[in-house]
């Protein structure tokens, strides 16, 4: 079901900490990943801080010098805060991106940049999992709603589970992210919070707290044996699937930012619609290929494979990921300028053959590779000679492979070739004959076959027809019954 439309943008900044293990490639990537999937929610990622250091700071993630910079951009204003004296934390930055001077200057131009927003920060989206106390900490040192990594994933699969065994995955997932953070929801909602049980004091909310933990495990448990129940109930569907015939359905996968989006919008001709901000943040799950074909075609887009995938949201990831079992054809898009696409790429052939859609005939699509060879801040020109060089090897590795761009109509439109040539194997060419008594069947022809050519004689048209067997007996039928 589509989203209620927001007229407004929701904007959001996004704050990482780089570890010494993590190298300058990984970290970008993965803040990339993580804009990626805050604009699914629906968000407009403005700013993005980020800080080296040793290890997270305990108490609130980001080090205080941090949180000051990001409290100022927040708030538009220079606000004073109580523990900015602490600046010991700030040394180990590298590059003096952090450090306190630095920190009050980049401030101040922080209020500049905010002031002109229409709409106050809403989120600040930060790159790993961080624990309760870090999340409630940072929440009050900045100013504004803290979701990490793991909770926006939550919410992306809430978003994409669709079967009632996805949902329910989901739900355990959720809950069990739920748990460990009920005290700190209980510490913030503050005595109110605690009168909830109904006692009052300080004990009172902890057993509150206990309660509702329970409550969880105990749904947690049935969950799961709705889980194992539903499992077998799929198998059979699963079954039922793979006897139906026709049903001509492109599911599209593949990671986050390789392009799918973008690549159903230029498939399907909703790129007007979706040019317009306001369609952008709808779900845009299903629709037909553009131009239509024989036969009509339906494009899906699915969730997208997230590089750091926190563990335990393994199972929901799968569970979602559930509705490309019903394709009769997948486009496996990669993204050909990532360094790491080889690995992405076996990853995603592993996970599909987890949930059994090894069988599905798939398209490899290597997409972006107008970005090869592109340093980011050239723009979009990158270098044509790598560019050529990675096409001749994708295509000697993977015979069948596409490799395009999806910013490049002509490279589209051969993907459109390629998908409807998919299903139109099985059609026949045939010639009808169709008497001048019997033209009310003329529309049924157009519409279940390609027409080729027609011709107009003395006694009817003659139509030169691509169609699938069964619907070309079918027409037969009905025009000799006329
Ligand atoms: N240079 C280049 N950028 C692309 C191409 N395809 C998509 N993008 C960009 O890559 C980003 C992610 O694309 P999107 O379709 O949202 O990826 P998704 O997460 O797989 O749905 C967007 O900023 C797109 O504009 C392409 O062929 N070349
Ligand atoms: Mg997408």
């Amino acid at each position: 079901m589509p989203k209620e439309v927001k007229e407004k943008p929701q904007y959001a900044i996004v704050a990482s900490v780089q570890l010494p293990n993590v190298s300058d490639v990984e970290f970008e990537a993965s803040l990339t990943e993580l804009r990626e999937l805050a604009k699914t929610l629906g968000f407009t990622v403005i700013h993005t801080f980020t800080q080296k250091r040793a290890s997270f700071d305990a108490g609130a993630y980001v080090g205080v010098g941090k949180r000051e910079e990001i409290r100022y951009f927040v708030k538009g204003e220079l606000v004073s805060d109580d523990e900015a004296d602490d600046d010991s934390d700030e040394m180990l930055d590298e590059d003096g991106r952090a450090t306190v001077d630095g920190t009050v200057e980049n401030a101040k131009a922080s209020t500049m940049a905010t002031t002109s927003l229409d709409q106050p920060i809403e989120v600040i989206f930060v790159d790993h999992e961080i624990s309760p106390s870090q999340a409630r900490n940072l929440e009050k040192a900045v100013g504004c709603q803290v979701m990490d990594r793991t909770m926006v994933i939550l919410e992306i699969f809430h978003r994409n589970a669709r079967s009632r065994a996805a949902k329910a995955q989901v739900e355990i997932a959720r809950l069990g992210y739920m748990a460990p953070r009920l005290r700190e929801a209980a510490k913030l909602a503050g005595p109110q919070g605690r009168q909830r049980s109904g006692v009052g004091g300080r004990g009172a909310g902890e057993s509150h707290t206990e309660l509702d933990k329970r409550k969880i495990r105990d749904r947690i448990a049935e969950l799961q044996l709705e889980i194992t129940a539903m499992e077998v109930e799929r198998k059979t569907q699963r079954a039922r699937r793979q006897d139906r015939q026709g049903g001509a359905n492109v599911a599209l996968v593949g990671y986050t930012n390789a392009g799918k989006s973008t690549l159903m919008r230029a498939l399907t001709g909703s790129e007007v619609l979706v040019a317009n901000k306001l369609f952008a943040t709808l779900d845009t799950t299903v629709r037909t290929l553009y131009p239509e074909s024989v036969p009509r075609v339906l494009v899906s887009d699915t969730v997208g494979f997230i590089k750091n995938l926190p563990h335990g949201l393994v199972a929901s990831f799968k569970s979602t990921l559930d509705e490309a079992l019903d394709a009769s054809l997948l486009l496996h898009v990669i993204d050909a300028s990532d360094p790491g696409f080889e690995r992405q790429l076996e990853v995603t052939d592993k996970v599909l053959e987890e949930i059994e859609a090894q069988d599905i005939p798939r398209i490899r699509v290597f997409n972006k590779i107008d970005h090869v060879g592109d340093q980011g801040d050239r723009g979009d020109h990158g270098d044509v000679t790598a560019q050529a060089e990675r096409e001749a090897a994708l295509r000697e590795k993977y015979p069948n492979c596409i490799v395009m761009s999806a910013r490049n109509p002509e490279d589209v439109a051969k993907l459109h070739k390629a998908i409807v040539a998919f299903f139109q194997r099985d059609l026949i060419e045939a010639e009808l004959f169709l008497p001048w008594s019997a033209q009310q069947l003329r529309g049924a022809i157009f519409a279940t076959c390609e027409v080729l050519a027609e011709r107009a004689e003395e006694e009817g048209a003659f139509f030169s027809v691509r169609g699938e067997q069964a619907v070309l007996d079918g027409l037969r039928g009905q025009i000799g019954q006329l």
